[in-house]
């Protein structure tokens, strides 16, 4: 949603002169009164931009059927849940699906507006929401999928994301304190080993961090603390500022910090606080936080969010406890909960029907606790399966198309939504993605996951940067015609030392792709050809 309207340092961008006129959040009291005006008569700022602070996305390329975007903290929901969700998009058919979102999120699609009241409904009576998931505001905080379950973790994330979560939204009810903030806004924390959620590429980021015995710093106005205890203290170093635009993309940087885990809550209101007040509302090409940081430097940033937060933050510990590659949690693992384990399917593209949904739902039940956890990857965990239940359960046909064992190009694949719902989209994704994969693994012979996100253009929803091969959506020309293209990114490394990939190779028309993807994974990726099959 770049704003092309954009005006001088020091007045109000139109998005800004909406927000102004009448609150996002607003809309929430007068949903039944759309649902019986219908889309067509509805006021066009409230139907395509208001609308978005209840999770209600007008899609120009579907018009007349909605997107709805949920909140699933740590991405993290019941098959009760589960089964509301696809108790709604098995009402519009066809027209009727879901995608798992690269933030651990649930998006359906072909809503009508006639349905909403009888939605929100649902949604309340199982304890989900869409509240304040898109324009403006926090979007779906992450955090490690398997918090609670790993043997390994430093820290289960879950209860504290919840915590935020019900701050920032006010239980879901709506929290007019953070529904005006200058641009979007995005938290992730990690507890794991592995840094699973991206920490590198959200506006505010907490990664495991011990503070040693003994170091010293500074709380209350210019009072000297020390860690007194003799072993290390558990908390988190702060990262901000990261954040992917079509006009820039920048990994987050350290604020210098550590929050011990009871101080997180405090830390995100003090920086949202300083956001919301301080950040540009002038041009929204140069409104998400790090350019704030810009502005100020980190110092004076850092100043004030300690103003706001009424003390002074502790040094940010030496190093922090990102010290494995990256998992993908596809497949069966053991849980630290002896004779238990979680169970990651593979969902191509993060695509799901009605069906899916519901079966999804039912094996949770049936094998597990009924819980269902998300990836960035747009995937699903199914935990707590009992040892004594696991052979059963992998017979189960679903886990045929939503495999435990999938491709190595497969099995890293993350596209974003793309031209079949999203009018920023340059070229078609998803369904491209899955049919070059395909062709991709009947030529080539894989010794190991490579990480492939495909994009629809350069808001990099799809996180090209983060890739081992991204491919960013655009125009570009062939035979005298403009035609779907990628530019190609490189070089992404998550996990330990992660960094972003760059751009590489620029207008590589679509329907010439797959021959350069093939050099690419045979130079690059270990992949060797297939010996071609004799008569
Ligand atoms: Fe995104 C806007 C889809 C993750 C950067 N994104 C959009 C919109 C809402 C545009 C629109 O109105 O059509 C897309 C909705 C299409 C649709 O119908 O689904 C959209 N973004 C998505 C999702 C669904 C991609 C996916 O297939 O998984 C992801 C939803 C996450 C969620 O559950 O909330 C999604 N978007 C991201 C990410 C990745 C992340 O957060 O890790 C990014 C880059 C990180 C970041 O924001 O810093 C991202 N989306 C954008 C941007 C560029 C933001 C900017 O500062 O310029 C836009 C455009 C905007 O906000 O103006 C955008
Ligand atoms: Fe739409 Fe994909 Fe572009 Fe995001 S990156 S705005 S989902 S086409």
């Amino acid at each position: 949603m770049t704003d092309t309207a954009t005006t001088t340092k020091n007045s109000l961008n139109k998005f800004e002169k909406f927000k102004a006129e009448k609150d996002g959040l607003a809309v929430k009291e007068e949903i039944e009164k759309f649902a019986s005006l219908g889309w067509e008569a509805m006021d066009e700022t409230d139907r395509d931009h208001r609308l978005k602070w209840v999770g209600v996305f007008f899609r120009p390329v579907t018009p007349g059927k909605f997107m709805m975007r949920m909140r699933m903290p740590n991405g993290i929901l019941t098959s009760n849940q589960m089964r509301a969700l696809a108790s709604v998009v098995q009402r519009y058919g066809d027209e009727g699906s879901a995608d798992i979102t690269t933030r651990q999120n649930i998006q359906l699609r072909g809503i009508s507006i006639e349905d909403l009241p009888d939605i929100f409904n649902r949604f309340h009576a199982v304890g989900l929401t869409s509240i304040q998931s898109g324009m403006d505001n926090i979007r779906n905080i992450t955090g490690d999928p398997v918090a609670g379950l790993d043997g390994d973790e430093l820290y289960d994330t879950r209860d504290l994301i919840q915590q935020i979560q019900d701050m920032l939204t006010n239980k879901g009810e709506g929290n007019p304190e953070f529904t005006n903030l200058p641009r979007k806004f995005n938290i992730a924390i990690t507890g794991g080993r592995d840094n699973s959620v991206h920490a590198e590429i959200n506006d505010l980021a907490f990664v495991p961090a011990f503070k040693e015995a003994g170091v010293q710093g500074c709380r209350g106005a210019g009072e000297e603390v020390t860690n007194s205890s003799s072993s290390p203290t558990f908390g988190f170093n702060i990262l901000v500022g990261g954040f992917f635009s079509a006009k820039r993309c920048e990994a987050a940087i350290p604020l210098n910090a550590w929050v011990a885990p009871e101080d997180v809550l405090s830390v995100c209101r003090a920086v949202l606080e300083v956001f919301r007040d301080h950040g540009s509302r002038a041009n929204r090409l140069k409104s998400r936080l790090m350019w704030l940081i810009d502005e100020w430097g980190i110092e004076k940033f850092r100043q004030e969010v300690e103003k706001r937060l009424g003390k002074s933050l502790l040094p940010a510990a030496p190093k922090d406890e990102i010290d494995w590659e990256k998992r993908d949690h596809i497949g069966v693992y053991k849980q630290k909960q002896p004779g238990l384990n979680y169970v990651g399917l593979h969902i191509p593209v993060g695509r799901l029907y009605a069906e899916d949904m519901f079966g999804i739902a039912n094996l949770a039940e049936v094998y597990g606790s009924g819980e269902i956890r998300l990836t960035v990857e747009q995937n699903i965990i199914i935990p707590n399966v009992p040892d004594s239940r696991l052979a059963t359960f992998l017979t189960e046909p679903l886990l045929e198309r939503f495999s435990i064992d999938p491709g190595l190009l497969s099995r890293s694949l993350v596209s974003c939504t793309g031209a079949q719902f999203c009018n920023f989209a340059l070229i078609e994704t998803k369904n491209r993605a899955l049919a070059m994969i395909k062709a991709l693994e009947a030529e080539l012979i894989f010794t190991r996951p490579v990480r492939i996100h495909w994009t629809g253009c350069p808001n990099s929803c799809g996180q090209p940067q983060v890739a081992d091969i991204g491919l960013m959506g655009t125009k570009t020309r062939k035979d005298g015609k403009t035609v779907e293209g990628v530019d190609i990114y490189m070089g992404g490394k998550v996990g330990k030392d992660a960094h972003l990939g760059t751009c590489v190779t620029k207008g590589i028309p679509c329907e010439d792709l797959q021959p350069v993807l093939r050099e690419l994974l045979l130079e690059n990726f270990g992949a060797r050809l297939r010996e071609p099959a004799t008569v």
